[in-house]
């Protein structure tokens, strides 16, 4: 089934092509623009439909999007749903991440990611992914996109930056993704 991508964010873009790459029952259609849409909602499915349906107009194919973020237990799970609102550039959100964590010990945190597919007939569905770590005290690795530089996932000693291929494995995203390919054969009619 061919499925179109709304997404701005062009690390998002590279990893749902690996995610949903060979192998997949999908074939990723990148659309050569997506407007942007006003984030509003208080939360990730709320964002991640409202992407989703917003590009669904004038589609004879079902639209994935998605939103996520990243929670930080010691600042009450902030940025989470705005996470893409912190700062301007990559390195300024982490500057202001490490920042605000500056002599904090509790650096727990995760990643989340809800993908949410429209279907031209009015359904949607959506699918979500964690993954928890925790935050470095500076940025190690250039991989990846965002605040990957700084997240440590649980159990390994370097930051999603420096995983390589092992992110699509254990990622927010690759949870989520895994989550709507099983359910995939029941959605599509
Ligand atoms: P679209 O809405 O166009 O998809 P966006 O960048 O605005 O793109 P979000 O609103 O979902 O997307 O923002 C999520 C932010 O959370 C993103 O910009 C990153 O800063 C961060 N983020 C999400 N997933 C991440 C990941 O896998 N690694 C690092 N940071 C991530």
């Amino acid at each position: 089934v061919e499925v179109v991508l709304a997404t701005g964010n062009r690390g998002k873009v590279r990893e749902w092509e690996r995610l949903l790459g060979d192998g997949a029952p999908v074939r990723l259609v990148l659309p050569s623009e997506v407007p942007p849409v006003e984030e509003d909602q208080d939360t990730y499915q709320g964002n991640a439909l409202k992407k989703a349906r917003s590009f669904l107009a004038g589609q004879d194919r079902p639209v994935l999007a998605e939103d996520s973020g990243l929670e930080v237990v010691s600042l009450g799970m902030a940025p989470g749903v705005r996470s893409a609102r912190v700062a301007g550039s990559d390195p300024e959100r982490i500057g202001w991440l490490l920042e605000r964590l500056r002599g904090e010990r509790d650096r727990r945190a995760r990643f989340v990611c809800v993908a949410a597919l429209a279907f031209p007939d009015g359904r949607s569905y959506t699918f979500r992914g964690e993954l928890w770590g925790t935050i470095a005290e500076r940025p190690m690795g250039d991989g990846g996109f965002g605040y990957d530089p700084v997240f440590m996932p649980l159990g390994l000693d370097v930051t999603l930056a420096q995983v390589g291929a092992l992110k699509d494995r254990i990622s927010h995203r690759a949870r989520a993704a895994r989550r709507l390919v099983l359910a995939l054969p029941l959605v599509v009619e």
